[in-house]
């Protein structure tokens, strides 16, 4: 056989191991981190005139994606040949050249300065692809010049997951589409796509049409937190849906892109908007609605004949539509009082001898997974499947923690994990005032990426059945696409490395540093991404020792430009001067400050007013500890400075239910002072009520008190926030204060009968 000169050429300019010296890969803007990247020395000049060559075997659609990408935001139109040298091309080739085995999915990415090349089979070759577009400068660059690089990767799992909740807001064809295409750019291989619940039914089912007439569709949708008092609704008609062309053109799209797409139709709870259309598949009468706020219902499908007929039906024109292995039948957060009630479920237990309505949970889903066996598919449902035994063949995810997938795993059952602690893409990811309105929680970047989806109480013979992670973007408060990808980027990132890299070569400092780069992708995408890792973090801490006052340091997760400062003044810019060391602050001071790389603002102004008395700053001793949930940073945010933010979260009060705060203030030396100010917050609705009594009590040794003054009724209700307490002229060391709860909630207000909740943020003293 005669091998083309040009190709003993390119192959001998390819080869790695010849020309490419080791360099930190820390330089290489990629994430997720590859599993082998070495750095060679020049750049390959990516112009317009570069084409992709296909390798024998290699389809044309294969390449599609990157050149759309590289059109649409590069501007860059290149062209796709089957027969080339391959010399000064992107080559793709199904065959890898394998010095030694290598693993499943995996690809070979070289480039050199007269060529590009490669190699990888099935989804190998578009990782390598997603790869060298994220090579490709993303900065405002006029030439396209990618590193001299060698890199040899592949997954550590096998299910990298991404979910989306079209039923609590629906997002249109083009938003999911551009959802996979993040998916795509971080290498996630699962879409998990949630088209059935309560608020409203998203698929088109041919055998059922009022499932979409009447179950897309809802009346209004609550405003504001599910946890505000009295409930508010808009009366918009809400809804859409997605036909099955829809559906097919998606997956279409997903394929090409090696996404699998996990349908979740949810049953047996989560199900009014089928109950809606169809009343008959509940145990009671009926009427129902498809629901306008969030939450979870007691109305949910009656395990009776009619409704596995129904099922048959759906599951029928699913398991048809969608190509991959797993159905997902939900299964979560079903109650079980209509089953308690009825008279038929009674009938069926005793009939199939269960025990508990758990068992008659877990026989329907038993009926479930026949459905979608027969019809060659498994499922996978959410943990709650577990409950009552689980089905032989079912997969887990796990939400509500981790044990659930411990406990199936064991069971020698594959497991999804995502649980809520680290895998919720709902929950805040910062706690910078002015956030968009979330479902509450903290997740910040950080914590999603230091997750390990393997968690050690597994043997490593039971690892095997973990399949990967997935990040669950439920979207009851996200009701644009653009807060989708607020809320989803970028975490997905950080979920990436959790799903694809190796652990040995996780390491957050790292991470961060590419993504600053990175991010520039998002940019030209003109993706709305969350930017928390740049906002300016206060840390506050009492003055140095001996002094009063406070001392504040300022810090941003992400290492780019500078911080500046602007201390009573009108505005922060780039000519202000340069945050270097922690501020000691002495008097009442307003800061602001933001980050700058070179001229431009990279986060939002912070600003703050601190207020400076003589208790700030000063040793606080609680006398009655705050609930865990509303504890701050302990006595010290009652001394901090800072007035608690509305609308309030943990962070800067403490919140005590049904007991008074109590707290003795050190000011250090014996000081003369004439008023006491206690900030206490009014917000019936959460059960939160002022005071019913503020007293100040003063003593030199701190043991003896005596008291100074006592407010309460008319003298404490008048106030909006400040609670003022004049003692005259006093002369002492220790305050004691005594804020008293409001007690019992009287009739008539929210949470009437129930101990009422006391916040207090500051204490100062003058
Ligand atoms: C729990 S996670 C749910 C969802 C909610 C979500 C909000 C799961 C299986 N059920 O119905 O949207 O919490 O975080």
């Amino acid at each position: 056989m005669r091998i083309p000169i040009t190709t003993l050429l390119f192959i001998a300019l390819l080869s790695p191991a010849a020309c490419f010296a080791q360099a930190p890969d820390t330089l290489l803007p990629l994430i997720p981190q590859p599993v082998q990247a070495i750095r060679g020395e020049g750049v390959f000049q990516l112009r317009d005139y570069t084409v992709i060559a296909l390798g024998n075997g290699v389809s044309p659609k294969e390449a599609e994606p990157f050149v759309q990408f590289l059109e649409a935001y590069y501007g860059l139109r290149l062209r796709v040949v089957t027969k080339h040298s391959g010399v000064g091309a992107i080559r793709l080739s199904a065959e890898m050249k394998e010095d030694k085995p290598m693993p499943e999915h995996a690809y070979r990415l070289t480039v050199n300065k007269t060529g590009i090349l490669i190699e990888g089979k099935g989804d190998g070759l578009f990782h390598g692809l997603q790869t060298l577009l994220q090579l490709i400068p993303a900065g405002p660059v006029n030439e396209y010049d990618i590193p001299c690089v060698a890199i040899t990767d592949y997954p550590r799992f096998p299910w990298r997951g991404m979910h989306l909740d079209v039923s609590r807001h629906f997002f249109s064809k083009q938003d999911v589409k551009r959802y996979l295409d993040y998916l795509a750019l971080y290498k996630l291989n699962v879409f998990h796509w949630h088209l059935t619940d309560d608020q409203g039914w998203r698929i088109e089912i041919r055998s059922r049409p009022k499932l979409t007439q009447i179950g897309a569709w809802r009346k209004g949708t609550l405003l504001g937190h599910y946890s505000e008092e009295p409930d508010r609704y808009d009366s918009t008609r809400y809804g859409g849906f997605y036909t099955q062309d829809d559906v097919k053109e998606i997956i279409a799209y997903a394929q090409q892109r090696h996404i699998t797409v996990v349908p979740e139709i949810e049953l047996p709870g989560h199900s009014l908007a089928a109950l809606a259309a169809y009343p008959e598949l509940a145990c009671t009468d009926g009427p129902f609605e498809t629901a306008r706020t969030w939450g979870v219902f007691d109305d949910v499908l009656c395990p009776e004949e009619e409704t596995f007929k129904f099922l048959e039906d759906v599951l029928g024109e699913v398991c048809a539509l969608f190509p991959g292995r797993y159905i997902h039948i939900g299964g979560d957060e079903c109650p079980k009082d209509r089953w308690k009630q009825s008279a038929f479920c009674r009938e069926l237990m005793k009939r199939e001898n269960l025990k508990d309505e758990h068992e008659l949970q877990s026989w329907f889903i038993r009926r479930v997974e026949k459905i979608v066996n027969a019809k060659g598919k498994q499922i996978i449902g959410w943990d709650e499947i577990l409950e009552g035994g689980l089905a032989p063949g079912a997969a887990v995810m796990s939400w509500r923690g981790e044990e659930g997938g411990i406990a199936a795993a064991r069971q020698k059952h594959y497991v999804v994990m995502s649980p809520t602690s680290h895998c919720y893409f709902d929950y805040y990811q910062s706690q910078a005032a002015g956030e968009p309105l979330a479902i509450g929680g903290f997740l910040p970047l950080e914590k999603v990426y230091s997750y390990d989806p393997l968690p050690a109480a597994l043997s490593v013979d039971e690892t095997q059945y973990v399949m990967g992670a997935q990040g669950n973007v439920w979207t009851e408060y996200m009701r644009s696409f653009q807060q989708v990808e607020y809320m989803a980027l970028p975490r997905m990132a950080a979920l990436a490395e959790v799903v694809w890299t190796m652990k040995s070569k996780k390491d957050y400092e790292n991470f961060l540093a590419r993504l600053t780069p990175h991010l520039l992708i998002l940019d030209r995408m003109a993706a709305n991404y969350s930017k928390a890792i740049f906002y300016i973090e206060p840390e506050l801490s009492p003055g140095p020792p001996g002094k009063p006052g406070l001392t504040l340091n300022l810090r941003t997760r992400a290492k780019v430009g500078l911080i500046r400062l602007a201390v009573n003044q009108e505005v922060v810019n780039n000519n202000s001067a340069v945050f270097d060391k922690p501020l000691h602050l002495q008097r009442s001071t307003d800061v602001m400050a933001a980050v700058f790389e070179g001229p431009n603002r990279r986060s939002p102004v912070y600003r703050q007013s601190f207020i400076i008395t003589f208790s700030t700053g000063r040793n606080v001793k609680l006398l009655t500890d705050p609930d865990p949930k509303y504890s701050g940073s302990g006595g010290f945010t009652l001394v901090n400075g800072v007035l608690g933010r509305l609308p309030w979260n943990g962070a800067d009060w403490l919140g005590y239910q049904g007991r008074n705060l109590e707290a003795v203030i050190d000011l250090g030396v014996t000081a003369s002072f004439r008023r006491v100010r206690v900030d206490a917050l009014r917000d019936e609705g959460s059960w939160i009520h002022f005071p019913k009594s503020v007293e100040v009590l003063v003593s030199n040794d701190g043991i003896q008190f005596i008291s100074a003054k006592k407010i309460e009724g008319e003298d404490v209700s008048k106030s909006a926030r400040n609670i003022i307490v004049d003692v005259g002229f006093q002369m002492a060391r220790y305050v004691k204060v005594i804020v008293e709860n409001a007690g019992t909630i009287p009739a008539g207000r929210p949470g009437e009968g129930q101990a009422a909740w006391l916040f207090v943020d500051e204490i100062m003293i003058e």
